[in-house]
């Protein structure tokens, strides 16, 4: 049935007092093009963000100082695998599949975030990605939890407990190396050295070079521009670094009594855009594992449809499983 210019009036109208009321749109409802379009283009982000994200830390599961250090990044890296799985979920429900997204992402044509594409070179990387990396992530995560798309909403809830969790789990192991040796400190305070600028660029490029903002903020898909969310984490920062003992590499990061606000630096936005752009120390490594695994997960996923499609056969009709005869009675 064609939609009438009236009609698409009506839908417009219903859409926007959704809107209007902070109230969610659901994936039956109605909505403009470019709406589902922006949603499935940051889910997507969000979501190949959360995959690529297991691979810096991943990197030091097998070298883990203690048995319970590597049991907290086991379950820490299997958490973000969850958090993209509930992504790709929620982009499926705009009309996408998680196959055509994996392809996307492989072959260039879906982003990441950039800061996974800086590498993991000490132990003290493991609990700065958990403060700063997880601790951005909340800070940009916590106001899309009233996202306007229902879907996508309810995921960024349990999400953000996790991540709150992953925060505090990253900020106890530095405390323990701050109280450790004079290298334990020397080490945490390099990790912070390289990841306080590259945290900062998570937030995406300063507002008045943010192409999507305007428009993501009058459909309630985000709440706070990149400029706030930037300021809010790093007033939040402060307090916990000068609790670490660590110092953040800004020297223009200054109180401002009359702003209520942290004045800080600006990260090198050239550096963002060549990263953004796939040239950062490790997009390239980054995806070639991205890819490996995929390939080298095509049986799994063969196996599993094969699986499926048996077992939406009629029972009458499935090959008896070995060593049993399907009709006679035990
Ligand atoms: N990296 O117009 P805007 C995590 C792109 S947390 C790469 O400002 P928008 C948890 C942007 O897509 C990390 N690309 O865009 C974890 C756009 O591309 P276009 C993931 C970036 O969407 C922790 C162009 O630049 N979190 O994984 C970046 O309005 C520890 C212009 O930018 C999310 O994705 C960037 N940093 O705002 C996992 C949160 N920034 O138009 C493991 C949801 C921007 O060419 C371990 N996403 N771009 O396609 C958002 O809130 C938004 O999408 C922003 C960007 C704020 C990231």
């Amino acid at each position: 049935m064609s939609v009438t210019a009236t009609d698409e009036d009506r839908l417009v109208a219903q859409f926007e007092e959704v809107l209007a009321r902070h109230d969610r749109v659901e994936p039956r409802d109605w909505m403009p093009e470019a709406y589902r379009a922006t949603l499935v283009r940051q889910i997507a982000q969000h979501a190949h963000s959360e995959i690529i994200g297991m691979q810096p830390e991943g990197n030091w599961i097998t070298r883990a100082p203690s048995l319970r250090r590597k049991a907290i990044l086991l379950a820490k890296v299997q958490d973000e695998a969850g958090h993209g799985l509930y992504l790709y979920s929620a982009a499926e429900t705009l009309g996408v599949s998680r196959d055509e997204l994996t392809e996307k992402l492989i072959s260039g044509r879906q982003k990441y975030s950039s800061i996974f594409n800086y590498p993991t070179l000490s132990y003290a990387d493991v609990g700065t990605i958990g403060w700063l990396v997880d601790g951005a992530a909340i800070a940009n995560q916590v106001p899309l939890c009233r996202t306007s798309y229902g879907p996508y909403g309810r995921a960024m809830i349990r999400i953000c407990k996790e991540e709150s969790f992953h925060q505090r789990q990253g900020f106890e192991l530095l405390m323990t190396m701050m109280r450790g040796t004079e290298a334990q400190r020397a080490m945490v305070q390099e990790s912070v050295d390289r990841f306080w600028w590259p945290a900062l660029m998570m937030f995406g490029p300063p507002d008045d070079e943010s192409p999507n903002t305007a428009q993501s903020m009058a459909w309630g898909i985000k709440r706070d521009t990149n400029d706030e969310l930037r300021q809010k984490f790093v007033d939040m920062s402060v307090p916990q670094a000068e609790a670490l003992g660590v110092t953040l590499p800004d020297p223009d990061l200054v109180w401002n009594a009359e702003r209520g606000h942290h004045d800080f630096g600006q990260p090198d936005w050239d550096e963002f855009a060549t990263v953004v752009r796939g040239g950062g120390p490790c997009n390239s490594q980054r995806i070639a594992h991205r890819k490996r695994a995929h390939d080298e997960g095509a049986w799994v996923r063969e196996a599993a449809t094969a699986f499926a499609a048996r077992r939406a056969r009629p029972t009458s009709d499935r090959p008896a499983p070995s060593g049993e005869t399907v009709g006679t009675p035990a």
